[in-house]
């Protein structure tokens, strides 16, 4: 095991051990099937967590209910108080857990730093969010009546998140979960379980300095876990991160007993090149969007749209940017590393299907295609030209470093094809022309929930909504005034009259 070997310490220095207990509600236990963590860069084991079974993430959902009813009669700034705790512990841990994130992940250490940095980035939003967040005073129709809008609590958020962001998911539901009162019961994916129980560690530890209850809690586990949790009426909103496919199974599950949900699933993310673009900027926004991660974040470059003039030289620009990375692919912790190995074997498996099926339906492939042969899990980025935009595999999201490049005849047939997949999650435009970029953010535009220009299709910051329309789900979460969906609303009217008054005019007295 790494965990045991002294380059590995910073694990140590997160509270991890060779075996650790994966589920806490209070204390630490773990009686369901123990998962081995692996480096994806190696293959090699870093650790083992003991997962929860249905029993004990049962007791939990009772515990987080018990910690609701006390942390709901906490005045918001308080609890905006703990999560800056929180987010000073984070900035304490940030270069460990930053480490964790990558080796567990596979992601690039400033991509594991910066995920952290998003979490804390969260967590001062929700500080300041716990003093402004209100309600407002309506104009009533009556007199000397007034009608208040507050907003409460939900109870129990359940926070299921994927392998991909496992910690800035979790954080941003939790910051503003708790900002707003609620408890929160997180499920973390199972091939990320180190980052799950190291980052509750570091929240268990605020949340006991301050004598509060367990108002996170933590259930690692499986399939079985996961349909118990969404199934469970005590937990009141479901946030689940992850495929369109399980999110439309959860999506139904919830309300099928009224629950709420926040359903962030998959992206078919369109990059469009106008041919007013800055060439040049869009040629570093699409390595990064294509890329970055590995080609694993939801908000991924998959689909490059570009203008037909545009088109034969910007693959070309692109074919000589992708050369210039292949001394950078490496194991995700080395320093000069950019494209670290995908996450496991089952998406090396994925990459291939993908890369054959392109190739059979008449695409090029302008540049990769291949497995690298070495230990974990590593594959060439891949570009691949001439397939038909609405190709099958152009209109399905693998979590791989696979980009297909279309040819369009002009910006609205570039948005035609953005919007004809059935994802919404991101796109963006680079034009210079202020015409085609205000159709792209207007209502025959980009029918997405991020619409970008000039920029890239992933790495969003903080204070927007972050979420998609379609299959993507249509949730919204982190900023703006996605605070709103882990409250409920109550309409309060005021008779300060001294006589009761129907609304409408409607008459009603004997
Ligand atoms: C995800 O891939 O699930 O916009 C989230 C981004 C990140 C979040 C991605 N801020 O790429």
């Amino acid at each position: 095991f790494l965990i045991d070997q002294p380059e590995y310490s910073f694990l140590k220095e997160l509270g991890l051990e060779r075996d650790n207990p994966g589920v806490y509600s209070g204390q630490w236990q773990g009686r369901g099937p123990s998962v081995t963590s692996y480096d994806p860069g190696t293959g090699r084991p870093i650790a083992k967590v003991r997962q929860g079974n249905v029993q004990e993430l049962e007791q939990t959902i009772g515990l987080a209910l018990e910690a609701y009813k006390q942390w709901r009669q906490v005045p918001a700034p308080v609890r905006g108080e703990i999560v800056r705790q929180i987010g000073d512990e984070l900035r304490k841990y940030k270069e460990p857990l930053g480490k964790l994130v990558s080796l567990e992940v596979g992601k690039i250490y400033s991509e594991g730093q910066g995920e952290v940095q998003e979490f804390i980035d969260i967590c001062d939003y929700a500080v300041g969010l716990s003093r402004i967040y209100s309600g407002q005073l309506i104009n009533s129709e009556r007199a000397d009546h007034s009608i208040l809008e507050a907003w409460r609590p939900l109870g129990v958020v359940g926070v299921i998140s994927a392998y991909n962001f496992p910690n800035a998911v979790f954080g941003w539901n939790a910051a503003i979960a708790l900002t707003t009162g609620n408890s929160v019961l997180w499920k973390g994916a199972p091939s990320t379980p180190l980052v799950s129980v190291a980052t509750t560690k570091i929240v268990a530890d605020v949340l006991r300095r301050n004598n509060l209850p367990p108002v996170v809690t933590l259930c690692q586990g499986g399939t079985d876990v996961g349909q118990t949790l969404v199934a469970d009426k005590r937990v009141n909103l479901v946030s689940f991160t992850g495929s369109c496919q399980t999110g439309r199974d959860v999506g139904v599950e919830v309300q099928r007993r009224f629950g709420k949900v926040i359903l962030e699933l998959g992206g078919n993310n369109a990059l469009i090149i106008d041919e007013s673009a800055n060439v040049k900027m869009a040629l570093d926004a699409a390595l990064f969007g294509c890329i970055g991660t590995s080609g694993q974040r939801c908000t991924t470059t998959r689909r490059i749209i570009v203008h037909e003039k545009l088109h034969d030289q910007f693959v070309k620009a692109l074919v000589g940017k992708y050369q210039q990375l292949i001394p950078k692919i490496g194991h995700q912790l080395e320093a000069q590393t950019l494209v670290g190995p995908v996450h496991t074997q089952q998406n090396v498996e994925n990459y291939k299907a993908a890369i054959a099926e392109a190739k059979s339906l008449g695409g090029a492939v302008a540049f990769g295609g291949n497995v690298i042969q070495r230990d974990g899990f590593y594959v060439e980025p891949t570009v691949i030209t001439g397939l038909p935009h609405d190709a099958s595999v152009v209109h399905r999201e693998t979590f791989a470093p696979i980009v297909y490049i279309l040819k369009a005849k002009n910006v609205d047939q570039a948005i035609e094809w953005n919007n004809e997949v059935e994802q919404g999650l991101s796109s963006a435009i680079f034009t210079e022309n202020i015409g085609q970029a205000f159709k792209w953010i207007g209502a025959k535009g980009s029918d997405c929930g991020i619409v970008n220009i000039n920029t890239t299709t992933n790495g969003a910051e903080i204070g927007g909504a972050f979420g998609g329309e379609k299959a993507t789900g249509g949730g919204r979460e982190s900023g703006s005034d996605a605070w709103k969906q882990y409250c409920k609303r109550a309409t309060i009217t005021v008779n300060h009259s001294g006589e009761l008054a129907c609304a409408q005019g409607v008459v009603f007295n004997v």
